[in-house]
């Protein structure tokens, strides 16, 4: 009998916890984390901040706050941040860099969310009473308007070695750092090593349900410790969640690699739907999403996604006739072959 379960694919951010993360959350020692004394919390920063190399982490929400914190952390009311115009501080973050931190944004261009050294060294303004002050630069990675794209590391370094020798601190929007790592086959701290601060999310692909961690140096994290309290998002007995983070560490990162393997697989499929205009070719795919865009005919991509429910499979626009696909852990390769299926019948229904 063909079932009818809706096959979601809006975002890796729709997983939920395993019956073995949720038994590692049901172990957890508690405490309470704005006392200082959250054995889980703890164990979770410290295991971060080693794979990053780095001195600190804290454990926070949602990496929209993650993000806001190293904002915040550094830079002062009419400071400017160089990022990608596509960057998710830019569209995803409700303005929060110019509502919590009083800050401009430097838009940058370039293919798939990515850009070049020269670039950086001319949107740094010169320092001069007229100017804002060119204080950070964000480097997304993977790179989710982009296309999931993965920077490659010379040109990552190169790009934050620019931003450094300018006295800029770099930060990553590393929400997706893991998905780079595995495609990529380097190891997180050699993206890190390049920065200063990194925010990554343990409730996209690695599957956890709730929580980010921000990293950096030790000052750097004690002063946006301070601003976690500030901003609301500084928990109690959050061991709770920070178990189900340690989990996704332990046994989630290297299977994003079947997360990918199934992103090429369904873009092998859209490829060849008529009236879908997949971005990129199938197989250079870089991570978990895939993106297409609309024949006029098939309506704008809200439309389109509302077909698409009906035919049981859950997307999201980006942008007028544009649609994202991603797949995550709770979507097998059958899955992907029974949307694919959903996504050619909701073609050609239109
Ligand atoms: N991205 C979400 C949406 O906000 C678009 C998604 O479904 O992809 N940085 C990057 C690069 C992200 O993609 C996201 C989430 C975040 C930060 C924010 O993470 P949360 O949702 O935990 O605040």
């Amino acid at each position: 009998m063909p079932t009818t379960a809706l096959i979601d694919l809006r975002s890796d951010t729709v997983t939920r916890p395993t019956p073995a993360m949720r038994a590692a959350m049901m172990a957890a020692p508690l405490g309470d984390d704005v006392l200082g004394d959250e054995p889980t919390v703890q164990a979770l920063e410290a295991k971060i901040a080693a794979l990053l190399g780095k001195d600190a982490a804290l454990y926070v929400p949602s990496g929209t706050m993650a993000n806001q914190l190293a904002i915040r952390t550094v830079c002062e009311p009419g400071d400017e941040i160089v990022a990608h115009r596509d960057s998710h501080i830019i569209h995803y973050e409700t303005g929060a860099p110019a509502a919590l931190a009083g800050c401009m944004i430097a838009p940058l261009d370039g293919p798939g969310g990515l850009f070049e050294p020269a670039q950086v060294a001319a949107a740094i303004k010169p320092k001069d009473q007229h100017a804002p002050f060119s204080r950070m630069l964000v480097l997304e990675n993977t790179h989710n308007r982009g296309g999931g794209t993965v920077w490659p590391l010379e040109q990552f370094a190169a790009c934050a070695a620019t931003g450094r020798e300018r006295g800029l601190h770099v930060h990553i929007d590393g929400a997706r750092l893991m998905n780079a790592c595995i495609a990529s086959g380097h190891a997180p701290r050699e993206y890190a090593q390049h920065a200063d601060s990194v925010s990554v999310c343990f409730s996209k692909g690695l599957g956890a349900p709730v929580g980010s961690a921000l990293v950096g140096g030790a000052a750097f994290i004690a002063r946006a410790r301070r601003f976690r309290k500030m901003f609301g998002g500084a928990m109690r007995q959050s061991g709770l969640l920070a178990a189900a983070c340690i989990h996704a560490l332990d046994h989630h990162v290297a299977r994003l690699a079947d997360d990918h393997a199934n992103a090429k697989r369904l873009a092998r499929a859209v490829a060849a739907i008529p009236g879908l205009s997949l971005e990129g070719a199938p197989e250079s795919i870089p991570t978990n999403m895939v993106f297409f865009t609309l024949d006029a005919r098939l309506g704008n991509a809200q439309e389109f996604c509302v077909r698409l429910a009906q035919h049981d499979v859950a997307a999201i626009g980006m942008g007028h006739n544009r649609v994202r696909l991603v797949t995550h852990l709770d979507v097998s390769a059958a899955d992907i072959d029974r949307a694919a299926t959903a996504i050619a019948n909701a073609a050609r229904s239109a």
